[in-house]
Formats: C-alpha cells, sequence, structure tokens
C-alpha cells in the first residue's frame, strides 16, 4: 500500500471516530429526555474505548502483543527486538503474570510500537486466561506467537482462538540454538504443516519466523599457541534480525492501514455495544412510544374518511416514529437517515408493505364510498364503515408496529447501514411479531 493510500485510510478512520465522538458527547444532553444515570454509567467504558481507539490512531502507535505458552521467550524476544532488557525474562515458569506493555520507536518508522508482553497461557487459569487473551487480541493490531519447538495441543487451540480475532499473526520459533540444524529445519517444516487444512489455514508459510531471542552461552574450546587448552562460556548475541526486518515492512507497507482498521473495528464494536445498553435501558420508553404510535396511527387510519390522506399520514406518522426513537436512544441518526432508513423498510419489505398499501387503497376507497353514502340515503352502510375502519386501522397500526421495531433493530446494530441488509432485518422482525395477537390486541383497542 503506498503511503498516500495508507493517509488516506487514517484519515477516514480518524473522520469517522471524530464524529461518532461528537455525536456522544452530547449524549448527556437529549432534548428531550433527562439524563439516565444508570445508561451513562453503562457505556461509560465504550466511550472510553472510542477515545482510545481515536488517541491512538493520532499518535500512530501500532500494538503488537505475544502469545504462546509459559516460557516459550515471550518477554525475551521483546527485549531482543527493542534492543533493551525491559522487560524481565527468566527460567521460572511464569516470570510475566500480567500483560505489559512497553514502548518503541522504530528506526524508520513513521508508526511508534507498543508491545504487549503476556503471561503464559497455560499460566492463569480458565475464564481469566480466556478474558485476558481476548483483550489483549482484541487491543492489537499484530500479534507475535511464540513456539519453542514442535507445537502442542494447547498453542494449536490457541492459535485456532486467534484466528477468530482476526488480527494478523507471525509464528515466532524461538530458541533454535537449541537444535541442530536437521532438527531446526524437521520441525520448522512440522509448524508449516499445521496449516493441513487448506480451505482454513492458520496462516501463511511466510508467517513463520526461526529467532534465537536470548541464546544460550556455549562452550567455547580455546587453544593457546603454548599448546594449553582451556574452555569458556561465550554467549551470543540474539538472533532476531529476520523478525525485526519482518516487522518493519509490515510497518511500512501498511501499519497505518492496520491502524485504521482496527481502530474502526473497535469504534465499531464500541458504537453497539453503546447503542445495545441504550436499547436497553430505554427499552421501557420505546415500547411505550411505539405503542403510542401504533394506536394513533390506526385511529387517524380509521378516522379517516379520505383514501390516499390514509397513506400519505400513515408514512408521515411512520417517519415521526423513527425520529422519535432516535431521539428516545440519543443514537447518531439524523432526519435525513431517518428517511433513508423508513424507505429503506418499505421497499426492503417488497410484498408486507405493499399489502398496506393496497389494502389501504382498497379498504380506503370502500371507506370514502360507504361514508359518502351512508350519508345520503343508507344507514346501513354506516356499520360497513365502522367496520372496514377497524379492519383498516388494524393493519395500519399492525405496520407502524414493525416500522417502530425494524427501527430498532437498525438503531441497535450501531447506526452502520452497510452490511446489515435491511430485508434481513426485517425477515427478524416478522419472526418475532405475533401477527395475529397484535390485530387482536389493536382492535381491543379500537373497540
Ligand atoms: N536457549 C535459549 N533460551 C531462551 C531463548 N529465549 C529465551 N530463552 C530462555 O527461556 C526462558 C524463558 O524466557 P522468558 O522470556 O521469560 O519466557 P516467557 O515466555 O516470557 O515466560 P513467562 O513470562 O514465564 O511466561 C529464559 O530463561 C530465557 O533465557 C533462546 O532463544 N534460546
Ligand atoms: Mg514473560
Amino acid at each position: 500500500m503506498s503511503p498516500s493510500q495508507q493517509d488516506n485510510h487514517l484519515q477516514q478512520a480518524r473522520a469517522s471516530l471524530q464524529q461518532a465522538l461528537s455525536w456522544y458527547a452530547s449524549f448527556r444532553r437529549h432534548w428531550n429526555y433527562p439524563p439516565n444515570l444508570e445508561l451513562q454509567g453503562a457505556v461509560r467504558q465504550d466511550l472510553q474505548t472510542l477515545k482510545g481507539a481515536l488517541n491512538k490512531l493520532e499518535q500512530n502507535v501500532i500494538r503488537i502483543a505475544t502469545f504462546g505458552l509459559v516460557s516459550r521467550g515471550k518477554s525475551a524476544v521483546v527485549n531482543a527486538l527493542i534492543g533493551q532488557k525491559l522487560l524481565d525474562a527468566g527460567p521460572l515458569h511464569g516470570v510475566t503474570q500480567w500483560p505489559k506493555s512497553v514502548r518503541w520507536t522504530p528506526p524508520s518508522g513513521k508508526v511508534q510500537v507498543e508491545f504487549i508482553d503476556t503471561p503464559g497461557l497455560d499460566e492463569i487459569e480458565g475464564e481469566t486466561r480466556a478474558n485476558m487473551a481476548r483483550e489483549v487480541a482484541y487491543q492489537a493490531d499484530l500479534i507475535l506467537f511464540v513456539v519453542s519447538g514442535d507445537i502442542t495441543r494447547t498453542e494449536y487451540e490457541a492459535l485456532r482462538e486467534l484466528q477468530g480475532s482476526q488480527k494478523p499473526l507471525i509464528l515466532v520459533f524461538n530458541k533454535i540454538d537449541l537444535y541442530p540444524d536437521q532438527d531446526c529445519q524437521e520441525i520448522y517444516q512440522q509448524l508449516q504443516s499445521i496449516n493441513s487444512d487448506q480451505n482454513n489455514p492458520i496462516l501463511s508459510a511466510n508467517e513463520i519466523v526461526r529467532i534465537a531471542a536470548d541464546p544460550q552461552p556455549i562452550p567455547v574450546r580455546v587453544e593457546y599457541p603454548d599448546g594449553k587448552v582451556t574452555e569458556k562460556w561465550e554467549t551470543l548475541p540474539p538472533q532476531v534480525d529476520e523478525l525485526r526486518n519482518k516487522i518493519l515492512t509490515i510497518l511500512n507497507q501498511e501499519g497505518r492501514s492496520l491502524l485504521s482498521l482496527n481502530a474502526l473495528m473497535q469504534a465499531k464494536q464500541a458504537e453497539e455495544n453503546i447503542a445495545k445498553k441504550t436499547l436497553k435501558i430505554r427499552q421501557k420508553e420505546a415500547e411505550a412510544i411505539i405503542w403510542n404510535y401504533t394506536k394513533s396511527k390506526a385511529l387517524a387510519v380509521a378516522l379517516n374518511p379520505i383514501a390516499f390522506l390514509d397513506l400519505i399520514g400513515g408514512a408521515i406518522a411512520d417517519l415521526a416514529l423513527i425520529r422519535s426513537l432516535a431521539q428516545l436512544y440519543g443514537l447518531p441518526i439524523t432526519s435525513y437517515e431517518a428517511g433513508k432508513l423508513w424507505k429503506k423498510i418499505i421497499f426492503s419489505s417488497g410484498g408486507l408493505l405493499l399489502g398496506e398499501v393496497v389494502s389501504l387503497v382498497m379498504l380506503g376507497l370502500g371507506k370514502t364510498a360507504s361514508g359518502a353514502l351512508s350519508l345520503f340515503e343508507n344507514p346501513a352502510a354506516l356499520t360497513t364503515y365502522g367496520s372496514t375502519a377497524v379492519m383498516q386501522g388494524g393493519i395500519a397500526g399492525y405496520y407502524a408496529y414493525i416500522v417502530g421495531k425494524a427501527a430498532q433493530e437498525y438503531l441497535e446494530k450501531g447506526c452502520s447501514w452497510g452490511p446489515m441488509g435491511p430485508s434481513t432485518v426485517m425477515e427478524n422482525i416478522i419472526n418475532q411479531v405475533d401477527p395475529d395477537t397484535l390485530i387482536y390486541r389493536l382492535r381491543q383497542e379500537l373497540y
């Protein structure tokens, strides 16, 4: 990716996050509703995540996390990469107990790096471990998975789990100084074979790097000119150049795009959380709003004697309903978007809302006719007017209810219109809503 492309990605991500933040900054100032302390508390962390994601973008910090079982040399790898022993590393099991981070300014880089060093995956217990791993993977832009030999079952499972986080991953084969060349080669080939499932490869071959982060001292024979022979221990420098170069290449070629993507992913998640919590906490008020609109729309359509006004009035009511919901939630939806959303609901529902149009027109015409008739000649026609009106009102109200539910679903998805196909949403809702009960309920209210 060219630098300008990457800058462009950064800009887009930044703009998106800034917009979200400026919207939520006014979160406490719902214009129609008093601030809700419970809600504010519930979304505080998500707002923090949003801010954090933006900060990270602005500082150009890439997070690289180490993962692996205990004593594989995770901390040693970070030390070797930055060329300083900033992290404790040692032969005891469980030297690193909690995730720790260290900053690194790469030589050529336009970005900063923050290494996150984690405890061994087998060191901490079940639930806590899963949470820690998930949290770190979520924060990371790049993962270094450190092994020091053939892969174990636990390692394989951890790799599979990490695959779900959709973060780029480099498999680091550390401690190669402990193996003769032949063995090292064999292990390397075995590591490549973890991709045996071609349809679902964990990594590509060139994502495996062989290093020695902290080679053990080796005995060296020293022969003096006088024939005396002694042995002394010599420590070789770390061999991590291949890994460092690989990381630097990634940072240069796609660092900023990676950063943008991850920030957006985090923002999306945070916004979804905010929307979900808001919807949950405002549930009662929302139900009341939907129900009120449903009733008024049904009543208005039933009582209105002019056929086409039913339709126009109905549409206005639907729009107002969507806007009221958005207002109640304080979620980022403008009038323009409300209109777009309404159109989507109408068009995507195809047959369903076409049903409303057709039945409203047909019944509306009948109603207009029987209403007119009854005035002049036939008092019995008033009964027809009445039952038509109830039916028509029921149908109109039912659709208002569906529109309300659909709007809720949309808002819950964090108001990102893209990938959420409207027809899917409609389908979900129609599966949820039981039309008979509802029309029944409406009829009850109308009588
Ligand atoms: N021979 C050899 N030993 C290494 C190498 N890298 C690390 N070690 C040793 O392996 C041991 C564990 O290293 P650490 O970096 O503490 O491993 P870790 O994965 O961070 O371990 P925990 O934090 O306990 O999970 C230390 O004694 C290191 O000196 C290497 O490349 N070669
Ligand atoms: Mg460690």
